[in-house]
């Protein structure tokens, strides 16, 4: 019986040692196999057909939500990176602040994204968070509006900015035959962009031949629809002899256009600046807006498309002098701007009653 029992005990214990290690055996082989997968996802390796091995993830941060330059932008973003194999990310704040940009950076570091391209909410607030997703090997480069040269690898430019500052001063002088009190309704007070354009206005406004002109107040309508409204009808009120607005913003010129036309004030107040063709197309069909100017965003946001995938393969490192192909734009050359770099897209368009017809309807 003693014997019976030993070796009913040696074989249970012999049974369930041998259990034991098959189980450790499929339990480790399954993570083995786990493991291999999420290596090869944590390279963001999605192999297409054996096409492909590397697919990036490139992100674009707007300036806010509700805007259709913004989206127009986005849309040619987006073509690019596509158009390279790599897989693009928009993201919009609802408001357009700093603080809002910067929870998105640090959500973007967090997924590990191999590229950041942000249109700005302010030139310096960004830079701690930039720097970080640097740190860690993301890519980072601005477009439209600017984050300071220590906060970014490049700047994708939409044309000179001097000349898109004093162009729209010159357009104002001209409607208003040379005489009289101008303001500009801007976006935010912190926006890069307008505020670059502004400086650029105001040295225009130093020539002698402005001496009857003179710009009376820069309103900030934050490129949100309501209080550029506003913000038109509190210009009207407190300046009654107001001759004309400058406004440097897609979003401001749609909204003035729409205060000046309501309030009958075609030809009294004239209105230019930066706008979109098909938002303002009947103010300038109707006179409300003699001409006004801007570049394409889908361009704009497809050349930063470009730059990021040449970032992100190494093509490019942002450095003065360095080449690449923007896709359908064709080769474009890394330049010194100051203490930063940036790359160009190209002039100022202006559009007036002869040509608006036929640009409404591609932006
Ligand atoms: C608005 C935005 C954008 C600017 C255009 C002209 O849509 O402020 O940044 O470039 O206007």
């Amino acid at each position: 019986m003693k014997k019976a029992l030993v070796i009913f005990l040696v074989l249970a214990i012999a049974m369930s040692l041998l259990a034991g290690c098959g189980q450790n055996a499929s339990q480790s082989s399954g993570q083995d196999s786990k493991q291999q997968g999420s290596d090869q996802n944590s390279g963001q390796s999605e192999p297409q057909g054996g096409a492909k091995a590397e697919k990036m993830r490139i992100a674009l941060i707007v300036k806010s939500t509700g805007n259709p330059f913004m989206e127009k932008m986005a849309d040619g973003f987006k073509t690019a990176v596509e158009e390279d194999g790599n897989e693009a990310i928009v993201k919009a704040p609802d408001q357009p602040t700093a603080e809002a940009q910067i929870q998105m950076i640090e959500e973007l570091i967090a997924q590990k994204v191999n590229a950041i391209a942000i249109s700005a909410n302010d030139p310096d607030a960004l830079q701690p968070a930039l720097q970080k997703a640097m740190n860690e090997g993301i890519k980072v480069l601005s477009l439209d509006s600017a984050v300071n040269a220590k906060s970014r690898m490049v700047h994708i430019q939409q044309a000179d900015p001097e000349r898109i500052g004093r162009i729209q001063i010159q357009a104002a002088y001209e409607m208003i035959g040379g005489e009289g009190q101008i303001a500009v309704l801007s976006a935010t007070s912190q926006a890069t962009n307008q505020n670059t354009w502004i400086k650029w206005m105001k040295e225009e406004l130093k020539d002698p031949k402005y001496a009857k002109m003179e710009l009376v107040k820069v309103a900030y309508g934050d490129d949100l629809r309501d209080k550029s409204v506003s913000e038109t009808e509190g210009l009207l009120k407190s300046y009654p002899n107001l001759k004309a607005i400058i406004a440097p913003t897609t979003v401001g010129i749609a909204a003035a256009g729409k205060v000046l036309t309501d309030k009958g004030l075609k030809g009294k107040v004239f209105l230019t600046g930066l706008g979109l063709p098909s938002e303002m197309a009947e103010y300038i069909e109707s006179g409300v807006c003699p001409w006004m100017y801007l570049w394409n965003p889908i361009d704009l946001g497809y050349l930063a498309g470009w730059a990021a995938n040449a970032l992100v393969k190494g093509e490019i490192t942002g450095k003065a002098g360095e080449k690449f192909t923007a896709g359908k734009l064709g080769e474009r050359e890394v330049i010194q701007v100051g203490d930063g770099t940036e790359i160009m897209l190209g002039d100022p368009f202006k559009f007036d009653k002869n040509n608006i017809e036929e640009w409404k309807n591609v932006y």
